[in-house]
């Protein structure tokens, strides 16, 4: 079997590849719940197809680019980010086309985690005399799609908690006024992590601080969207959301909740919410519940948009998977509106160790995007 050994790649294909990548990329706000993939046939060193795949329910990247490449695709080299699929899903298996074809060799980037497919694709390929090589720029394509990957071998979103805060770690003052620590080129920064979540979660605090919308409101991006907002979660144990909400009017919000208020309930409900109990201990929502429940909702990446107890709530159950940071080059001092709800900590072995990903000056603020090291 050809698949697991470790394959000495051209720089042709390093090349192909990276343009597959570029395609996937295409699908970046608009392929969920489906991954984000592209795909690049080449014959005889000339590019003859290529094609991302671009919305759930519509072709697979592999099918775009083989009916670009028409009869030129027997004899070629295909390049794909992802293990060309095996099942029926919505569309029928990509292996399959890829055989009839007659395509030579298929080189992939990641194995498909969906256990559907795992390796079933790639063997298929091998079993009709394809020649297979899977790998190439792996970490690339992984990284494009954590969410799905975590959603199949781990049941659960990847989860991005965005905060904003003060250089001294302040969220806002403690008269609850909190608006605008971070300045626009942030604000717009934050669109793009809005846009490619399935879902934004918050707290019920925020709702009833705030009253926020929590849509995308780029208009460019909500496009590459299909048009589509995120789901909205909010956690809600004691079910304290107003049903005259601003979220609410917007569609697609699901509220977690722990208590059971059939009245409430059903005032929810009329306003458009979908309703999910999930109790936990001391009356609070199981939030590794709600995580796997979103997962069954097929939601692939969330981001958090919360105060200090949801944050720390995610953080202190190990939930938080990363962490977008904004610092806007003020000081609000004071001793409360801190960024998580934490304990003290009795010794520095307690600290929470952070892996940075990426710092970068967003307009005059700094953002840190960093990994909590479990
Ligand atoms: C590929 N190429 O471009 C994508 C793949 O419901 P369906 O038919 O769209 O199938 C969705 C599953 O197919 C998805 O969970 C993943 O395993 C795979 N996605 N496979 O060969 C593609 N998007
Ligand atoms: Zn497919």
């Amino acid at each position: 079997m050809i698949i697991n050994t470790p394959p000495v790649f051209s720089a042709a294909d390093y090349q192909y590849m990276s343009l597959a990548l570029r395609e996937a990329a295409k699908g970046l706000y608009g392929t969920s719940p489906n991954p984000r993939v592209g795909c690049v046939i080449v014959k005889d060193g000339n590019i003859v197809g290529y094609g991302a795949h671009l919305r759930a329910g519509e072709p697979h990247a592999e099918v775009h680019a083989l009916r670009m490449a028409g009869e030129h695709a027997a004899g070629a080299d295909a390049y794909v980010t992802l293990e060309p699929c095996s099942h029926f899903g919505r569309t029928p298996p990509c292996a399959d086309a890829v055989v009839k074809a007659g395509v030579k060799r298929v080189v992939t980037a990641m194995q498909d985690p969906n256990p559907l497919v795992a390796g079933n694709g790639l063997r298929r390929l091998a079993e009709h005399g394809i020649e297979v090589a899977s790998g190439l720029l792996e970490h690339e394509a992984k990284v494009l799609n954590t969410g799905f990957i975590s959603r199949m071998t781990r049941q659960r979103p990847w989860v991005r908690s965005k905060i904003a805060a003060s250089l001294d770690g302040k969220t806002g003052l403690n008269n609850g006024e909190s608006k605008w620590i971070t300045s626009p080129d942030a604000r717009q920064h934050v669109q793009q992590w809005r846009a490619q979540s399935c879902a934004i979660l918050t707290g019920v605090g925020t709702i009833l601080a705030d009253d926020p919308l929590l849509t995308v409101r780029d208009i460019d991006l909500l496009q590459k969207r299909h048009g589509v907002q995120p789901w909205r979660i909010i956690v809600d144990s004691q079910l304290r959301t107003p049903p005259s909400a601003a979220i609410l009017q917007a569609g697609r919000v699901v509220i977690v909740h722990a208590v059971r208020l059939p009245e409430q309930e059903r005032a929810l409900q009329g306003a458009g919410a979908e309703l999910l109990a999930l109790p936990g201990e001391g009356g609070r929502v199981d939030l590794t519940a709600m995580l796997h429940g979103l997962a069954q909702r097929q939601i692939n990446e969330v981001m958090v948009e919360a105060g200090a107890l949801l944050n720390g709530g995610l953080l202190n159950a190990g939930l938080v998977d990363e962490l977008l940071l904004y610092y806007a080059p003020i000081l609000l001092g004071g001793d409360a509106r801190n960024m998580f709800a934490m304990a003290e900590l009795q010794s520095m072995q307690q600290k929470i160790q952070l892996q940075t990903l990426d710092t970068r000056q967003v307009g005059v603020d700094w953002f840190i995007r960093a990994k909590p090291v479990m």
